[in-house]
């Protein structure tokens, strides 16, 4: 997968814009740019510049017809080209950046140029395989700089922020440090078998092991958090027919796109809008009234109704506060606990809706038995920005808690199966089976910790995580 050739890419989007970035890395960046480079000051070379220096120039097209003519050289854009010398650049290697005019013509034309004169394009995130090869970062680094590109809102630049200055990174390799040394003094037992000695003092290895289950299950426990945030947190609105819930969707969405009516079974299919709240990404989704069908178009809305409240991570559960009486709060009570029972991880808030008609106040049954209960008027908008501000508390709160959040599928299975060795170490520890069957959970635990941060990884794995970036990242 590496070679060393000088590569180069379009580091921002083609296409117009006021100004492009060229990168170029690799042994010959420097030297081949200052073949297409003229410095605005007579004579001056790239080779002789420092490092982190800026230069003032013009990139200059050779003459297909007279190469020897030096009045006869075309100069196609004014650049400044920037220079970092290895191994301090993003790559480590000699790095350049052309800052041209962001015109289409002329960035291909440059990188048409630097291709002529031997650099190759680069591939998909190869500047980034690069700076990994070089120790510039590890491979959960070079994961969250794919997630900060991506991320479109405070909260999930966040998290790849957090995850770049390498938070995930020191706890793993602490962890894998300290699990090493056991396993380096379970194996120096098993040499010394004959002896009969004892080097990992067995209850330290116990307290560790009990420490390291905790932590992994936290860190396990994080990604349903973190994977939502980059995602986006699906906020389903549930409830009877003609409850107000299309009414609280427009509203919350700012946009009608929703149809309202007193027809009960207005909306029959389930409808998405988003809202960013406090930094936060929320999908909102208005849904069919769940009530027994009456057609099969009805029947098929309230089955996608069901399929969102999967997706959920959080229920509104909204009712018609004008026609409530404690016989259909039981019933409704009832509801939600079976939905409850069956998705114990959503958070659900019950909404009381229409409460401008509502004479009937006594909600004691509903009130007492949930935390988070609301009553508000979707119609005249009384009520909703306390929902709102819950809804982006509940997942600010949690980030707060959080010292280390994980986001990335990959790191989340290979803490489950690192948890799970340590599990059946702990427990073959507490048999006192022979050292040698502890010691192999343990060289298990240590390889699915090492995949994290990339100390062990294979071709494959990193062509699907590098592949996943944009060129010229
Ligand atoms: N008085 C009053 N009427 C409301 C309020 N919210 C909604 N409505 C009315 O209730 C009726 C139903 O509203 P919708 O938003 O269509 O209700 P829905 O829950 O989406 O209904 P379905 O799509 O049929 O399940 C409409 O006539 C709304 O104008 C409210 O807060 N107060
Ligand atoms: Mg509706």
């Amino acid at each position: 997968m590496f070679d060393d050739d000088t590569i180069v890419a379009l580091a921002t989007p083609t296409g117009s814009s006021a100004i492009s970035v060229i990168r170029i890395s690799g042994k010959k960046s420097i030297s081949t740019v200052e073949t297409i480079f003229s410095s605005v000051h007579y004579g001056k070379k790239l080779e002789n510049q420092s490092t982190h220096t800026i230069h003032l120039g013009y990139i200059v097209v050779d003459n297909i017809d007279d190469r020897s003519d030096s009045s006869r050289r075309n100069y196609l854009d004014q650049v400044l080209v920037s220079i970092f010398r290895s191994p301090f650049s993003y790559t480590g290697e000699n790095m350049i950046e052309i800052s041209c005019h962001g015109s289409y013509y002329i960035q291909q034309q440059i990188l048409q140029l630097l291709i002529r004169k031997g650099i190759r394009l680069a591939r998909p995130g190869e500047f980034t395989f690069r700076a990994f090869l070089n120790k510039k970062m590890d491979l959960s680094q070079a994961e969250a700089i794919a997630d900060l590109i991506l991320s479109d809102n405070q909260a999930s630049h966040e998290l790849s922020l957090q995850q770049i200055k390498g938070a995930l990174t020191s706890t793993i390799k602490n962890l894998r440090k300290k699990l090493l040394d056991f396993y380096s003094l379970l194996e120096l037992e098993l040499d010394f078998s004959e002896e009969n000695v004892i080097f990992a003092k067995r209850s330290d290895l116990f307290s560790f092991l009990k420490d390291l289950e905790e932590t992994l299950k936290d860190l396990i426990e994080s990604f349903s958090l973190g994977n939502s945030i980059k995602k986006g947190i699906y906020v389903v609105i549930i409830g009877e027919p003609n409850v107000g819930k299309s009414t609280l969707f427009n509203y919350v969405i700012k946009e009608s796109r929703s149809i309202i009516s007193n027809i009960e079974g207005t909306t029959r299919d389930s409808i998405e809008g988003e809202l960013i709240l406090n930094g936060i990404h929320f999908h909102f989704v208005d849904t069919a009234g769940i009530r027994d069908p009456k057609d099969t178009i009805e029947k098929m809305g309230v089955r996608k109704t069901m399929e969102k409240i999967q997706e959920a991570q959080v229920l509104l559960y909204l009712l018609d506060a004008s026609k409530n009486d404690r016989k259909k709060q039981k019933k409704i009570l009832k509801k939600i606990q079976i939905i409850h029972e069956k998705n114990p991880l959503k958070k659900i808030l019950l909404i009381a809706n229409k409460s401008d008609l509502s004479s009937f106040k006594d909600f004691y049954n509903l009130k007492s038995k949930f935390s988070y209960f609301f009553e508000i008027s979707a119609k005249n908008h009384h009520g909703i920005k306390k929902i709102l501000y819950t809804l982006s508390q509940l997942f600010i709160e949690k980030l707060k808690e959080k010292n280390i959040i994980v986001t990335q599928n990959r790191h989340y299975e290979a803490l489950k199966k690192s948890l799970k060795e340590v599990l059946l170490a702990h427990d073959a520890l507490s048999k006192k089976v022979p050292e040698d069957l502890v010691s192999i959970h343990i060289k298990e635990a240590l390889h699915h910790l090492g995949k994290i941060t990339g100390e062990i990884t294979n071709e494959e794995v990193l062509k699907n995580i590098f592949s996943k970036f944009c060129i010229g990242k």
